[in-house]
């Protein structure tokens, strides 16, 4: 289908899931493996004679992987951290007026990774999100992944790769619940990270009241911006790209060229898919629009893409020129795990500040005179006498 306008809202959207991800949460919470067990018969069809791969079952099915896919991983697991490395905040601290202070990043002791599976095989996420986990310094890393009984030989061989301390053989709401809530087998976390369909997202969305997220992501999300200096083949291969993942897709073109959009329009007229194609007046309403969607990913094929750069406000992770969005997906470096739903309007990408903290700490040895005073009125004038007290005792 082709919509001549800009999409005024996702293709689909987690509210209507969201009683019933609080019940199949719920029941994970009370009933533990028996319940994970109950799910993923109902749901996947699978009858799960144990929930945790063991490791002589990763080690069997990482060892099946062929030379040719071990290299593959290898390459872009070096340029993911290649980026991370590059973006890890250091160690900071100052002082002013007598006091000291600074921030120690600290990593976060367990995490757990959701990896999706069903039509299509995910590994690279295990490398999205366990290689920034790494270069943070956490520990313990979990994960689950829907595996239909036997788990994916490139899943393994990462697995084994960023020393995975667990994968459970279990996906959807019951997955992140069992994470978030722990059961017999499933370890529990203090955060949650990953992509996922609606269910999945929802099920973050609940329990994040009691564990950390990184955020919501998914379904997919491509916005293309692009003048007429572009080339519809490519922007119509990029479309149908983001596409694969689905048709709860969000695919949307936004050029001031008619000639691209007529183009576009031909090629996808015979697609079963939903574009949405976009007449824009110059460059800045393009970018404004592109804004208002803030998509997951963007991609700005136009003359001077570093220039229409500066004038974008919200995505995820944007894509210049001809290059091409799908190599976020897998091998530029930086994380395809990104925001989706518009939440691009407020966080980024998965990086290595998801699996830190910054503690922050502050020595006064000789703090000044004014800032004592300043802290004894403020306490005071709040009523908490015992706080002024506390500081008075100390220095005056
Ligand atoms: N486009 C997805 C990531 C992905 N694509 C994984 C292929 N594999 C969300 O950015
Ligand atoms: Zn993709």
């Amino acid at each position: 289908m082709i919509i001549k306008d800009l999409p005024k809202s996702r293709p689909i959207s987690f509210d209507q899931v969201l009683d019933k991800v609080s019940e199949i949460v719920e029941k994970v919470k009370r009933e533990g493996d028996k319940a994970l067990i109950e799910f993923t018969e109902k749901f996947d069809g699978i009858k799960l004679d144990n929930i945790k791969v063991t490791r002589e079952e990763i080690h069997a099915a990482a060892s099946l992987l062929s030379e040719d896919i071990k290299k593959a991983i290898d390459v872009v697991s070096e340029q993911i951290k290649e980026f991370h490395t590059s973006i890890k905040p250091p160690q900071i601290g100052g002082g002013k007026s007598g006091v000291d202070f600074g921030i120690i990043w600290t990593p976060l002791e367990k995490v757990g990774i959701y990896v999706p599976g069903g039509k299509k095989l995910y590994p690279s996420t295990l490398l999205m999100a366990g290689i920034p986990a790494i270069v943070a310094g956490v520990e313990e890393i979990y994960a689950a992944t829907p595996t239909k009984g036997k788990i994916d030989p490139a899943i393994a061989y990462i697995a084994e790769k960023l020393n995975v301390k667990e994968i459970y053989k279990i996906g959807g709401a019951q997955a992140i619940a069992a994470l978030a809530y722990g059961t017999e087998s499933v370890k529990k976390v203090d955060k949650i990270v990953g992509p996922g369909n609606v269910y999945v997202q929802a099920a973050k969305y609940i329990v994040s009241k009691d564990v950390g997220i990184d955020g919501i992501e998914g379904p997919t999300e491509l916005v293309i911006v692009a003048d007429d200096s572009a080339d519809s083949e490519q922007i119509y291969l990029d479309l149908l790209a983001q596409g694969e993942h689905g048709n709860s897709t969000l695919l949307v073109l936004i050029s001031t060229s008619d000639r691209i959009l007529r183009e576009v329009e031909e090629k996808a007229s015979s697609s079963d898919l939903t574009f949405y194609l976009v007449k824009a007046r110059d460059l800045e309403e393009a970018i404004t629009y592109a804004n208002s969607i803030a998509p997951e990913h963007l991609s700005l094929q136009v003359s001077s893409p570093r220039e229409a750069l500066k004038m974008v406000r919200n995505a995820g992770a944007v894509t210049l020129g001809r290059t091409p969005p799908a190599i976020i997906d897998y091998s530029a470096g930086p994380d395809h795990i990104l925001p989706t739903n518009s939440w691009a309007k407020f966080k980024g990408g998965l990086t290595v500040y998801d699996f830190l903290k910054p503690i922050s700490f502050a020595q006064a040895t000789n703090p000044d005179k004014e800032l004592i005073n300043a802290a004894i009125t403020l306490a005071r004038y709040e009523g908490f006498e015992i706080h002024s007290k506390s500081i008075g005792e100390r220095y005056v």
